[in-house]
């Protein structure tokens, strides 16, 4: 028996991005572990990715090209050939694209997030036909938006420095599900003394293991941070040289502060006016002693109306005490930023021709269901899925199913397995998994590139999404040379050469090594140096006020809530949120027995105040349901949800739950204030038992 470790790196969309081994014996992977090498990995990993050969070996993996026998959604395929599956591909592509190629429309996220097997042979492919842009929204560009107006680019607190702090806010984050090896360090850091503090609606498995929680109303962020700025500044617990030196716009967010009194900032949060008292002091008076104050916000402040805003006001509170003074102060929202990625390269916007529109990805909906029009430009004709599967995670779920069951829409869905998605497909390709091809990774949680190398040969017939779009091109007779190049020459020009931040990067030493960190600073913002226009941490963002926000810090109240719309509350009185559940990656993993059997079945967490006004015992079936749609799930009577507030951990497959639906049934096509995202916690809803 031949046994070897291959150097891989986890391709899910997890800030971790671990760093793995996997051990190969006789062709077959047998074992996928974390490096102990990797000092953010540090040999451990989620129970989701040590399953990770269950996935790539499970007896449902699609293995051959499938054509649609059965209606729109049924399921029903057969077999046919590559040959086959790439002519009929072809001659339903090539009429479209000689009338209009922008009613072709690829729709893609990140199943994986490699920069080979995600964006780079696919782009080239729909930059040459014309095709339809796709806005890439459905996950971070509110938060990144707002940190961007206020830091200038994704770069914070390094995930490295954490345990070195000595207050942690974990602010819309649950890193024990979705940020295991932060998490890791946070606990270090409790070791040491430090307080950790979770800001989040909901008791999640980390909030509970906090020393405190703030359990706010979903949306009301913004107005939190608004209040605890009032308090720094009425007290004085500021850095007045880091102030003065490097921010811009004091004087008027002192104005603006001046509005949100503590007792303000309670009645909008729904919290006491003592919470929000004690924590600015906690933070302001540990940043005054000289010590390292950190926050860890995440995606869950930003799935709202003013998501975008509410990361805005929290980038801006570092600067404010000078916690950016430390390696372990400041803030993290993501590390993307960091990385001089070479994109460009990789996808070649050079070949298009003109820009062509683009198309929302959280808008599918509606999307699909447009007829042609002179704003909206073609109806869309043809759909080509990749990494992502919309109709399991794109809101409003109702009319994202509508689109795809349209009968003249022709879809194209590569994928590892048969997803609700694939279900309404005409023709199914079926794509390796991260075992079986090669990619090159950033992060958005730490500071290395990574590389990925290939533990095994593709299974049956799959092929890597490149190879399935060089086959393509071929196909619709594009000829450049660009659509020739293997992955390793695409992995080659990943990341730019001769970047301060990557001097050496050399494809061929990162596949041996497996990763390598960047030169990065220590304390990025130590002495300023900001990204924005101004160099600054902008308290006031001349930009915002060109693109039509306000340029100071304020509160956007949500679109569906008591207190905003109280017409609506009447009908649908609770706030739903749908947060990742622990043993899936979104919609990623729903189809592995054991990770399903840990989960068991979709349920609905809700307060036992809201669940005896609806005669809803633990245990029992209840529907959840507003103006968009229903869905069921079984109720769990529970305090963790503060009155007011029902939880779906999510993403289900749709198929895979006892009515056929998910959380999206009922969540809303609306977009946040900035970075056109979605709104998936912006949702009223009413609960009712299910009769038996
Ligand atoms: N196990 C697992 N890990 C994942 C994922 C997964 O599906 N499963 N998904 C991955 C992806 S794509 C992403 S984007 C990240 C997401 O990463 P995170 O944003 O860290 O997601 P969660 O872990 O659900 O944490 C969000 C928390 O925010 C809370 N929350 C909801 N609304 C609000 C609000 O208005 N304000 C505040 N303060 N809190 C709120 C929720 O209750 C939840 O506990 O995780 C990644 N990692
Ligand atoms: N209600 C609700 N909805 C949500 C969220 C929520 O919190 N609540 N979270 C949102 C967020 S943060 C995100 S990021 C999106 C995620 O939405 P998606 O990016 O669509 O993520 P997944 O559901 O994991 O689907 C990814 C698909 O890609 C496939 N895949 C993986 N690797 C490859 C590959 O190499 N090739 C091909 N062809 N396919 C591959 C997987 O099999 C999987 O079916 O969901 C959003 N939807
Ligand atoms: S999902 Fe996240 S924690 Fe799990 S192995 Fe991948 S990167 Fe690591
Ligand atoms: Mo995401």
């Amino acid at each position: 028996m031949t046994s070897t470790q291959v150097r891989a790196a986890c391709p899910l969309d997890c800030p971790d991005t671990c760093a793995l081994l996997v051990t190969v014996e006789d062709g077959v992977a047998t074992a996928v572990k974390g490096d102990p090498d990797h000092p953010t990995t540090a040999g451990v990993l989620c129970t989701k990715v040590a399953r990770y050969t269950e996935r790539t070996y499970h007896d449902e993996r699609l293995l051959y090209p499938l054509r649609r026998v059965g209606a729109k959604g049924e399921g029903k395929f057969e077999r046919i050939s590559w040959d086959e599956a790439l002519r009929t591909i072809a001659e339903r592509l090539a009429p479209i694209a000689a009338r209009d190629p922008e009613a072709i429309l690829p729709y893609s996220y990140c199943g994986t997030m490699g920069l080979i097997q995600g964006e780079s042979m696919s782009s080239r492919f729909f930059n040459q036909l014309g095709a339809s842009l796709l806005d890439r929204t459905v996950c971070a560009t509110a938060g990144a938006t707002g940190y961007k107006y206020t830091i200038g680019a994704s770069v914070g607190t390094d995930m490295e420095q954490f345990q070195n702090a000595k207050l942690i806010i974990i602010w819309g984050g649950n890193p024990i599900a979705s940020n295991l090896h932060f998490w890791t360090r946070a606990q270090e850091a409790k070791r040491h003394g430090a307080r950790l503090i979770a800001i989040d609606p909901y008791r999640s498995l980390t909030a509970e293991k906090c020393h405190q929680h703030i359990a706010l109303l979903p949306g009301t962020d913004a107005a939190l941070a608004l209040g605890l700025m009032h308090v720094l500044i009425a007290e004085d617990l500021l850095d007045h040289d880091y102030i003065a030196d490097y921010t811009l716009g004091f004087d008027q967010l002192k104005a603006r502060a001046a509005e949100w009194t503590p007792e303000r900032t309670a009645a909008t949060c729904g919290i006491s006016a003592d919470e929000v008292i004690e924590l600015a002091r906690l933070y302001g008076q540990t940043a005054k002693a000289g010590l390292p104050v950190a926050i860890r916000t995440n995606y869950g402040v930003q799935r709202v109306r003013g998501g975008g805003m509410a990361v805005r006001n929290i980038a801006c509170l570092p600067a404010l005490v000078g916690a950016w003074r430390h390696a372990a102060g400041g803030v993290q929202l993501s590390s993307s930023g960091s990385f001089p990625t070479n994109k460009p390269a990789l996808q070649r916007p050079d070949l298009l021709k003109k820009t062509p529109r683009t198309i929302n990805m959280t808008t599918i909906g509606d999307d699909l269901l447009r007829p042609g029009s002179a704003t909206f430009g073609p109806q869309v004709e043809a759909v080509i899925v990749y990494n992502s599967n919309p109709v399991a995670i794109a809101p409003d779920s109702s009319k994202v199913a509508a689109g795809f069951a349209r009968e003249d829409l022709f879809t194209v869905v590569l994928e590892q397995f048969q997803t609700d998605t694939a279900d309404y497909a005409d023709i199914v390709l079926p794509a390796t998994t991260q075992l079986e091809h090669i990619d090159a990774h950033t992060s958005y949680g730490h500071l290395y590139m990574m590389a990925n190398n290939a533990a095994i040969a593709p299974l049956g017939e799959s092929k890597p999404n490149t190879e399935i779009f060089r086959l393509l091109a071929r196909a619709m007779g594009f000829t450049d040379p660009c659509f020739a190049e293997t992955d390793d020459q695409l992995a080659a020009q990943a990341f730019k050469t001769g970047d301060t931040r990557a001097m050496h990067f050399d494809w061929e030493s990162l596949k041996q090594q497996g990763w390598q960190k960047l030169n990065m600073p220590e304390a990025p913002f130590a002495h300023g140096g900001f990204f924005t226009p101004s160099g600054k941490c902008e308290f006031y963002s001349a930009q915002m006020a060109r693109d039509g926000l306000d340029p100071l810090p304020t509160y956007l109240e949500p679109y569906e809530s008591v207190a905003s719309n109280p017409q609506l509350a009447q009908r649908y009185p609770l706030a739903m949120i749908s947060p990742p559940a622990r043993n899936f990656l979104n919609s990623t993993f729903v189809n592995v027995k054991s990770l399903r059997a840990a989960e068991a079945e979709p349920h609905l967490d809700l307060h036992p105040s809201d669940a005896a006004a609806r005669g809803v015992a633990h245990g029992e079936m209840v529907r959840i349901f507003n103006d968009r749609g229903a869905f069921e799930a079984r109720a769990r009577v529970t305090d963790k949800a503060r009155v007011g507030l029902v939880v779906g951990l999510s993403v289900w497959w749709k198929k895979l739950a006892s009515d056929g639906k998910n959380a999206n049934e009922v969540t809303s096509q609306r977009l946040t204030d900035m970075g056109r995202a979605p709104t998936f916690y912006d949702t009223l809803v009413q609960v009712e038992r299910v009769s038996a």
